[in-house]
């Protein structure tokens, strides 16, 4: 049995990165794994401020969009955090457990927290803490996360590590799972950094509902370089991570792209980027729309989901209390 575990924030709409970065690799993991976990990350959105009523939205979409994804609720324990209280019960254990130092290290929070300054919250602070906690709690082995929660995922391990040091075996110890293609999408109007649900301006992200027109018109204002030329070079940011987003939505290489685009410019390779975007979105947009059309079904499957998870959290907690000493 190889347990696998992943999350997503339902902040906001997902977008083409999350899909990519771990909704997909999670689905590889789904048709062969047995032992399959993935829930609605609810407590990490709120460690940025977020509207109620759009928080409770985005919750059922995010269960909508995995299940239209491709996620069986049959093969895969899908649920929603906040149900269950063991992850920030652990997530307070762990805290007791990590540095103020290797947390400072945390390169998500120290470029989050230079835009918001003083203003950041502890919880943005502390959520790898929370996140070590929701891998751990069950013995998760491979967890299938983008490039930029690598780092998060190498803490959780460093925890489990030093606790089982502390009060015995207790903990897996778990592995990022990272795709080499997709891992980490950028910003389409800034090369320089990842695209993201948050990010100030909506040109950087294609979210998974965005339609024909949306699609078009955020792909053609994208940033590119002078070169002119659909080449791959991973110096060639902008254009490289344009590329990137074609092979990952035709399943073509870059050298089948290279050669559909020789001679032609960056308009004509929009175009067509624009329309794969599209066909690659507009099936999953129809089921998420019909899915949500049934909020009761979503709320009862996330619902089950979490009968099932706690069951595995509660076990683990009462073992955890043992150790520290507190039961
Ligand atoms: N740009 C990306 N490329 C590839 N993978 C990505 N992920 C996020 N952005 C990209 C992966 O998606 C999963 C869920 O991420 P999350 O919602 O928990 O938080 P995040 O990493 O902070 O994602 P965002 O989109 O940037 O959200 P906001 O703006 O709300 O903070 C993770 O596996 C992540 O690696």
């Amino acid at each position: 049995m190889l347990r696998v575990l992943t999350a997503l924030k339902p902040t906001n709409i997902l977008h083409i990165g999350n899909y990519f970065g771990a909704i997909e690799p999670f689905l590889q993991q789904q048709k062969t794994g047995d032992s399959n976990f993935l829930f609605i990350a609810d407590y990490h959105s709120i460690t940025v401020p977020q509207d109620p009523d759009e928080l409770r939205k985005n919750i059922l979409f995010a269960t909508a969009a995995y299940l239209a994804a491709g996620v069986d609720p049959e093969k895969t324990t899908l649920f929603q955090q906040s149900y269950l209280q063991e992850h920030t019960e652990l997530a307070w254990i762990l805290n007791c457990v990590a540095s103020m130092g290797e947390v400072e290290r945390m390169t998500q929070y120290k470029d989050k927290a230079r835009v918001k300054g003083e203003t950041v919250s502890v919880g943005l602070f502390d959520y790898p803490v929370l996140m070590a906690a929701d891998i751990l709690l069950y013995d998760t082995e491979i967890v299938p996360v983008g490039e930029d929660q690598k780092q998060h995922v190498e803490l959780a391990r460093d925890l489990a590590e030093r606790f089982n040091k502390r009060f015995g075996e207790t903990f897996v110890i778990p592995k990022p799972m990272i795709r080499k293609q997709g891992a980490r999408i950028m910003g389409l109007d800034d090369p320089e950094k990842k695209m993201s649900k948050s990010a100030p301006s909506e040109k950087n992200y294609i979210s998974l509902m965005d339609d024909e027109a949306t699609v078009l018109r955020k792909i053609k204002s994208a940033v590119t370089d002078s070169e002119g030329t659909i080449r791959f070079d991973e110096s060639r940011k902008a254009v490289a991570n344009l590329m990137t987003i074609y092979s990952l939505v035709t399943e073509k290489s870059m050298e089948e792209i290279e050669t559909e685009f020789a001679g032609k410019g960056y308009g004509d390779f929009k175009i067509a980027l624009a329309g794969h975007i599209t066909a690659f979105l507009k099936p999953m947009q129809d089921k998420i729309n019909s899915l949500l059309k049934n909020e009761d079904e979503l709320r009862n499957i996330i619902k089950q989901g979490a009968g099932k998870a706690r069951s595995i959290a509660q076990k683990k907690m009462i073992e955890v209390r043992k150790k520290i000493g507190v039961s």
